[in-house]
C-alpha cells in the first residue's frame, strides 16, 4: 500500500462523521435525509456539551450535587440532570427540526412553537441516565429516540407518542466514559462512533456491530433478590451455580448495556412483587435500547413479550426489561415460562 493510499484512507476515516453516515444509511440526499442528518448532528452537539461539562464537573462550582427538587419520577434531581435536559432543548431551538421533546425530567413534552409547523419529528430522551454515578465519576449516558409526529397535536396531549417501539425511526445512546461514544441505529444496523475531541466530531469506529449470540455476563441489581418473583430468583440461582458467568452491574443502564453489546450476556431489570412494571421507563429508556440491541442481533423482552411490541398507556410508563444476547435472553424467558409466579408473600 503506498503512503498516499494510507493517508487517503486515514483522511476518509476521519471524514466518516455521523452526519455523513446518516446520509449513507438513508442512501439519499433528499430533504428528509438532510433533516435526519441534521437532527443526529444536534444530538451529537448535545452529547459534546454534556461531555465537556462532565469532564470539568469536579473543578466547577454548582455542577455536582442535588438541586433539592424531585422529578416526575419521584427521584431526587441532580444539577447535571437539569443541565443535560436544558442542553437538549437548547440544541433543538431554532433548528426547525423537532417540534416536541419528551424527557424523563419533564412531566409533559416541551414544545418549540417556532419549529412546530415544519418540524415533524419528536425527540424522546433521558438526558442523563444513571446520574447517581455523576458525583463519583463513573459512567453515565444519554438515551434518545426519534419518532415521526403523527397529526397536528393541537391539544398538546402528544397522544400519537403512545405507540409501540416499532414506531421509532432512529434511536441510540451517548456513553460518557473514558471516551465519549455515540451508538445509534436507523433500522439498518447498529453503529458505534467515538468522539475525537481534537476534531470535535464523532468518528465511525464500528459499523454494523453484532452482539455475541451468547455471553458470560449477567447484569442485574441483586439487592432486589427477595423483591423479585420466583422465576427470576430461580434464574439467578441457576447462574450462581453455573461456571463461567460473571456479574457486572454499574447502576447506569447505558454503560451496562454497552458492555453487553460488546461482550455478550444479559441485562435484567425485572419487575418486583410491589412494582411488577419495574423501574425503567419504556419510551425513552427501554424502547430505544431495545431498538439498538435488536438491530445488533440481540433480543429484548419484558420477560413475557417482545419489548418493542409494548404499547405505552402514558408517557412515563415503566416496563420490566430483559435484554442482550438472544441465547441469554431466551434462557431467562425459559425460567419465567416454566415457573409459575409465586403468590405475593412478604419476604423477611
Ligand atoms: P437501581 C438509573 O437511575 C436507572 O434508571 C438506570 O440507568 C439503571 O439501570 C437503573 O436505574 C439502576 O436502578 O435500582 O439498580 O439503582
Amino acid at each position: 500500500m503506498t503512503d498516499y493510499t494510507a493517508h487517503e484512507q486515514a483522511l476518509d476515516r476521519d471524514c466518516l462523521t455521523l452526519s455523513r453516515h446518516v446520509l449513507q444509511q438513508l442512501q439519499s440526499f433528499d430533504a428528509d435525509a438532510q433533516d435526519l442528518s441534521a437532527l443526529m448532528n444536534r444530538i451529537a452537539l448535545a452529547g459534546k456539551l454534556i461531555a465537556r461539562r462532565l469532564s470539568r464537573a469536579g473543578l466547577m462550582e454548582g455542577v455536582l450535587g442535588f438541586t433539592g427538587g424531585v422529578n416526575i419520577q419521584g427521584e431526587d434531581v441532580k444539577k447535571m440532570d437539569v443541565y443535560a435536559n436544558e442542553v437538549f432543548i437548547a440544541a433543538f431551538k431554532q433548528s426547525g427540526l423537532v417540534c416536541r421533546l419528551a424527557s424523563e425530567e419533564m412531566e409533559k413534552p416541551y414544545y418549540i412553537p417556532e419549529n412546530c409547523p415544519i418540524g415533524r419529528y419528536t425527540l424522546l430522551y433521558d438526558p442523563l441516565d444513571g446520574s447517581s454515578n455523576v458525583d463519583i465519576n463513573l459512567n453515565v449516558g444519554s438515551i434518545f429516540a426519534i419518532r415521526q409526529q403523527e397529526g397536528t397535536d393541537l391539544d398538546e396531549t402528544a397522544a400519537d407518542l403512545l405507540q409501540n417501539g416499532h414506531k421509532q425511526i432512529a434511536a441510540g445512546y451517548i456513553l460518557y466514559g473514558p471516551s465519549t461514544m455515540l451508538v445509534y441505529s436507523m433500522g439498518k444496523g447498529t453503529h458505534v462512533f467515538v468522539l475525537d475531541p481534537s476534531l470535535g466530531e464523532f468518528i465511525l469506529a464500528i459499523e454494523n456491530l453484532q452482539i455475541p449470540a451468547s455471553g458470560p455476563i449477567y447484569s442485574v441489581n441483586e439487592g432486589n433478590f427477595w423483591a423479585w418473583e420466583e422465576p427470576i430468583r430461580n434464574y439467578v440461582r441457576y447462574v450462581h451455580r453455573q461456571p463461567g458467568y460473571s456479574a457486572r452491574y454499574s447502576g447506569a443502564l447505558v454503560g451496562d448495556i454497552h458492555r453487553i453489546l460488546m461482550q455478550g450476556g444479559v441485562f435484567l431489570y425485572p419487575g418486583t412483587q410491589k412494582n411488577p412494571a419495574g423501574k425503567l421507563r419504556l419510551l425513552y429508556e427501554a424502547a430505544p435500547i431495545a431498538f439498538l440491541v435488536e438491530q445488533a442481533g440481540g433480543k429484548a423482552s419484558t420477560g413475557t413479550q417482545p419489548l418493542l411490541d409494548v404499547v405505552p398507556d402514558h408517557l412515563h410508563m415503566r416496563t420490566p426489561l430483559i435484554i442482550g444476547s438472544p441465547e441469554n435472553v431466551a434462557l431467562v424467558e425459559s425460567f419465567i415460562q416454566q415457573t409459575p409466579a409465586t403468590p405475593t408473600v412478604t419476604q423477611v
